[in-house]
């Protein structure tokens, strides 16, 4: 028999009535009337019951596992000094009891400190001992949290003040028996301070006393570094020193988002403590050496999930901490930042007192000045003080003088972000015959007396161009300056007022703007304000780019014109079939380079197009530029066969060395290669250098590298406009009768008129040809640099190949410039014979 509750959902149907349950028929119908109500009651409660519990239950798991848990990680680095234990050795090695013990006792400390702050307890996580180092024992950790997003800026503030409130060395805090001072803590980027995932990339380093030691990113130099990585090496020195760390080799991907390294002056990665964070690639001129201020560092690498990139290779040493850079010199002598030509350390803090015989005075000059940038609010963190100012940022050369025989200079760094530092030289001067036999300038140097009123700005104040009387070539500003005859209208407003630009008759295919300058008639409406004041770019109409062809318009692949000028590789796509950003894999250097300028060695990787030619019998006889993987350009007049027999035009008697740096060092990154043919342009003209172009087909094809890379080819439309600066290289000869160079040579020339030049040289400059240099002299090509680039920087950093180094009066000879073949007009020709 079956008893209790029997549900009958037919019953419900046939009769209609909302009974949903039904009893077995009792004898004792009223007790059974009373029973069954008690038990409805009984059973509704508990179902009611039941689903209320249900539903607890669902909110609970709901909460703890469904429920989008909105909270943020925010990480915090920092370290604390512990001053009443000593460090040990074995608290280097984080596997040992020692580090264990230590690391669990302050990571208890920590927890009970920060779970002890209201404002921080409700969203403290854990905190992790990554370190130790000497200085009574420093602690490195970080410290993990999760927060509402709406609570993150409120933690960071609070966790802030927590450095200063916990630290204090006249107050230390006593917490689970560690005596504690120095209590710093940051916020940082979540990159840069992931917890490391595997023990596998962390690597703990000590310098050996009079030993460079090296390490290198994980697979370097036979595999890519792991995507993916955090990896870190902990380095340290014994006490008393301090670490000299650099990157020898340095090739990364180049945008830091995604994979960087960063060393800090800390064993924590804390972002206050940054050295330095690069990405990218560096050349071994341009190796970067760093310093820490006491004996440890930590280097970082980050990479995302690309894996293509070498990696890098550092070599670090220790050197004996100098107490003591402050000092006391007489008469003369060189002031550089510590550890010059190395980063400075960051907490630097040098005074020097300079003092020469009275009655003559102080002057110290600058050579190199290269600091931080001022802050946001144009305070200098690391600073040179002179003469009561503060200096920062980069500088070119500087004087500074002083008012009596002893003068003090100061530098201080801060405790992030180190730099090249300073190079500074000082010695005394007469205050009443600053420069003897020489012109005084204002701003303190010394130049030569017929640098005076010649139209340049030798001084770098204009100071000795002023108060000038003209000579009969040259022009008078209304500003009072001399300029040279030869400036007046060449589109640059040499005169600083443009009152050499305001007088010209413009030449046909050149608008006037309402300034008076000239500029190119193809300039007008294309976005660019050429002409200063805007009237180039006025009254363009709806500004369709399209217009009919001619001349001086780029044509697109499609047939048709297009009003901008240069399009070509601008990064803008400006053709609707974007033909004109097509074929663009050209004129790039990889390596990032110093912005040391002035010096005239070129940097590895600097002009990776750069080609030395061989001949074989005499070795470097002219230069080339790399255009494509098979293909040179040079000069016509390199490949003429002499009266003395010598077979200039026979390919078989050069060879081509691309990546080349220095003459005789054929380092692994040299390619050498055979000629297959020599094109010399049919009309090329001996007499007059007209045409002097020709193209150098290489026997075997070359791979692109950090040091070769083909130079872009301008369209025949591209113009190179007067005054423009351009840079020539080569190891062609240092003076007109001097030895030729063994380091690639670099100078910065600027394009003259030609009308200019025709007149200032003995033979014609026809429209094939680009006359560039200093009517002052000194920086010019010679002898040797001939087939060798004229290259360009353009608008987005790309490098155009502008002329070729073709004939001059000499070298460097005063109102003498150089000339070059004008590439552009060659455009066509050379694709005819190279396909390029
Ligand atoms: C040469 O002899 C040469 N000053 C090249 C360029 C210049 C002079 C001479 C320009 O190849």
């Amino acid at each position: 028999m079956e008893s209790g509750l029997k549900f009958d959902r037919t019953k419900e149907e046939v009769n209609g009535i909302p009974e949903e349950m039904e009893f077995l028929p009792a004898s004792n119908q009223r007790k059974l009337e009373k029973r069954s109500r008690k038990e409805r009651a009984l059973l509704g409660g508990l179902i009611v019951g039941i689903a209320l519990l249900s539903l607890l239950v669902g909110l609970l798991v709901w909460h703890f596992q469904f429920r989008p848990d909105n909270r943020i990680k925010k990480m915090y680095s920092g370290y604390l000094t512990i001053t009443n234990k000593k460090f040990t050795e074995d608290l280097e090695d984080s596997d040992s009891a020692a580090f264990k013990q230590l690391a669990a006792t302050v990571e208890e400390m920590l927890q009970s400190t920060y779970m002890g702050m209201a404002a921080v307890a409700p969203y403290y996580v854990r905190s992790t001992v990554t370190a130790f180092s000497e200085g009574s024992i420093i602690a490195y950790y970080w410290l993990e949290c999760r927060v509402p997003p709406e609570k993150s800026e409120e933690l960071d503030k609070v966790i802030r003040v927590t450095s200063s409130k916990v630290s204090g060395r006249s107050n230390p805090s006593i917490v689970k028996s560690l005596r504690i001072t120095d209590f710093v803590v940051a916020s940082a980027d979540l990159r840069k301070v992931k917890p490391p995932k595997n023990k596998n990339c962390i690597f703990d380093l000590h310098a050996e006393a009079g030993v460079v030691s090296t390490f290198a990113s994980p697979g370097f130099p036979d595999s890519p570094y792991p995507a993916n990585s955090w990896c870190q090496w902990i380095i340290r020195a014994d006490p008393h020193h301090i670490l000299e760390l650099q990157f020898v080799t340095f090739d990364l991907e180049n945008i830091c988002r995604n994979d960087f390294v960063a060393v800090y002056d800390s064993l924590s990665p804390i972002e206050k403590r940054e050295i330095t964070e690069r990405c990218g690639m560096y050349p071994p001129t341009n190796a970067f050496k760093l310093i820490s201020s006491h004996n440890v560092m930590l280097v970082t690498l980050m990479t995302d999930d690309d894996e293509n990139y070498p990696g890098f290779k550092a070599e670090f040493r220790q050197l004996p901490k100098e107490k003591e850079c402050s000092e006391v010199l007489e008469e003369s002598g060189t002031i550089t930042s510590p550890y010059y030509p190395a980063y400075y350390p960051p907490r630097a803090d040098c005074t020097w007192t300079l003092r020469v015989a009275p009655p003559r005075r102080v002057k110290v000059v600058f050579h190199v000045f290269l600091l931080q940038h001022p802050d946001s609010n144009n305070v200098c963190r690391d600073y040179v003080e002179i003469n009561s100012k503060k200096i920062c940022g980069d500088k070119p050369m500087m004087v500074e003088l002083g008012n009596g025989n002893e003068m003090t200079v100061k530098f201080r760094s801060d405790e992030a972000e180190s730099f090249r530092g300073f190079n500074a030289t000082f010695e005394s001067y007469d205050a009443s015959k600053p420069c003897p036999g020489e012109f005084a300038c204002r701003n303190g140097r010394c130049i030569q007396m017929d640098l005076k009123c010649d139209g340049w700005n030798d001084c770098g104040d204009n100071s000795e161009e002023i108060n000038c009387e003209c000579s009969s070539d040259q022009f008078q500003c209304k500003s009072g300056f001399c300029k040279s005859n030869f400036w007046v209208c060449d589109g640059v407003n040499d005169c600083g007022d443009n009152s050499d630009e305001e007088i010209c008759e413009c030449e046909a295919n050149e608008m006037k703007c309402n300034n008076k300058k000239c500029v190119p008639e193809e300039l007008k409406c294309n976005q660019l304000d050429e002409c200063g004041d805007g009237s180039d770019e006025k009254d363009c109409g709806e500004a369709s780019n399209l217009v009919p062809c001619n001349e001086y318009r780029y044509k697109c692949n499609n047939g048709t014109c297009i009003q901008k000028l240069n399009p070509e590789c601008d990064g803008m796509k400006d053709c609707a079939d974007g033909s004109d950003e097509r074929n663009c894999d050209c004129g790039s250097r990889p390596y990032k380079h110093s912005r040391i300028v002035g010096g005239m060695d070129a940097e590895v990787g600097e002009w990776p197009w750069q080609v030395s030619l061989h001949f074989k019998q005499f070795g470097h006889t002219c230069g080339a530029s790399v255009i494509s993987n098979s293909w040179l350009v040079s000069a016509a007049h390199c490949f003429q066969d002499d009266r003395n027999g010598n077979r200039f035009s026979e390919p078989g008697n050069w060879v081509a060395y691309l990546g080349l740096h220095v003459q005789q060092n054929l380092n692994k990154r040299v390619e050498k290669r055979n000629i297959k043919h020599i094109i010399v342009h049919k009309h090329y003209n001996s007499q007059m250098f007209d045409n002097d172009i020709a193209l150098l087909e290489l026997t075997d094809t070359v791979l692109f590298t950090s040091v070769i890379q083909p130079i872009c080819l301008p369209d025949a439309t591209h113009n190179f406009p007067v005054g423009k600066s351009t840079w020539i290289t080569g190891w062609g000869r240092l003076k007109e009768d001097g030895d030729v160079a063994t380091v690639l040579q670099k100078a910065e020339v600027r394009i003259i008129r030609r009308k200019h030049c025709n007149e200032l040289l003995s033979s014609t400059i026809t429209s094939n040809m680009l006359c560039a240099g200093y009517l002052s002299g000194g920086i010019d090509a010679c002898q040797g640099d001939s087939g060798g680039p004229m290259s360009s920087v353009e608008t987005n950093g790309k490098v155009f190949l502008a002329g070729i180094v073709s004939w001059g009066d000499g070298c460097a000879r005063k109102n003498k410039p150089g000339v070059y073949t004008k590439v552009s007009k060659y455009r066509q020709w050379i694709t005819q014979h190279s396909g390029m």
